[in-house]
């Protein structure tokens, strides 16, 4: 397994010689692009140096109440203005527009655990074993004997349990326990987490997930159950597309099916597909996404085409 001492104290390098660092989370942000920026942020603010965060969307909702900290706007930052840019956790999603013509001299950092990135940067810390990329930074902070303080514990706890679930998906492996009991002895509080992420369920993501689930089908010839969720269910519950996540995840956990999709229509006339696949089933999910030109994990991918979801007889057609 990759150790990356070597691109780890490049990094530890560079961060000590820049006066100004910004982070770039991906678009649409989750609890481990989010948890890792905040705890570079609180370790690069400790040093004493000027950090951003931006992102191309708002700072998550559901993760307002476990921080007071904010993204910036890509309009409202100049990243030709910083010593070095860092991107943490699907570098795909937004970190190549934020890094389009810089100047050769602003140094260049990518850290994720997304198989298949063909993002260029000075330094590549990739590794699609890791369950997170929180995992992949907390590798970091105890290689260069940096202190976790308590704030950092509590991000990275928040990456490393969105990207399992809460340490229940096969990427659970013994070294994620280790460190999620680590973090914990830092003070990371997983009740806070766990109240802010998963027990903090608002009335339209129920009802969204209500629509979901009722025209859940199970297709007997190959194990797969699938849903739909139109731009009307959305706007009718008022939901946003955060809410549709989860939903696959859940869909998967009905006994007999060896993998989910959900399939939901996107801005711009786009449908977005979202796979799910559990360990024990032997289904590789990212085959099925490479066909329609996604990607991801075996048990975790996605795609994106464009059309419009239109209900059939004996199904939904993409047309
Ligand atoms: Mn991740």
């Amino acid at each position: 397994m990759a150790s990356f001492s070597k691109e780890f104290k490049t990094l530890s390098y560079v961060i000590g010689k820049s006066s100004r660092i910004l982070l770039v989370a991906h678009s649409n942000p989750d609890g481990d692009t989010t948890g890792s920026v905040l705890a570079f942020k609180e370790y690069i603010f400790s040093l004493g140096k000027h950090v951003d965060i931006t992102c191309q969307d708002e700072f998550p909702a559901f993760l307002e109440s476990l921080t007071e900290e904010r993204f910036k706007r890509p309009e409202d930052v100049s990243p030709e203005t910083y010593d070095a840019i860092i991107g943490c956790d699907s570098v795909e999603r937004g970190f190549h527009e934020i890094v389009k013509g810089i100047p050769q001299t602003v140094v260049t950092a990518i850290l994720d655990h997304h198989p298949d990135i063909t993002i260029e940067a000075d330094i590549k810390i990739l590794d699609p074993k890791k369950s997170s990329v929180c995992e992949i930074v907390y590798d970091f902070f105890v290689s260069i004997e940096a202190e976790i303080t308590r704030k950092m514990a509590t991000y990275l706890m928040l990456g490393i349990l969105s990207d399992t679930g809460n340490l229940q998906h096969a990427n659970t492996t013994t070294k994620v326990m280790e460190i999620s009991s680590e973090l914990m002895k830092k003070g990371a509080s997983f009740s806070k987490i766990i109240e802010s992420t998963f027990s903090n369920k608002k009335m339209s993501t129920l009802k969204l997930w209500g629509i979901a689930f009722e025209k859940a089908k199970i297709n007997p010839k190959n194990g797969m159950i699938a849903t739909v969720l139109t731009k009307q269910d959305i706007e009718q519950c008022n939901a946003s597309t955060e809410d549709i996540g989860q939903v696959a995840s859940i869909l998967n956990t009905v006994p007999g099916t060896r993998f989910s999709l959900i399939l939901s229509e996107r801005e711009g006339g786009q449908v977005k597909g979202s796979l799910r696949s559990e360990e024990y089933k032997g289904v590789d999910v990212s085959e099925i996404a490479h066909k329609f030109g996604g990607g991801g994990h075996k048990l975790a991918s996605g795609f994106t085409v464009r059309g419009k979801i239109v209900e059939t007889r004996d199904g939904w057609e993409i047309q």
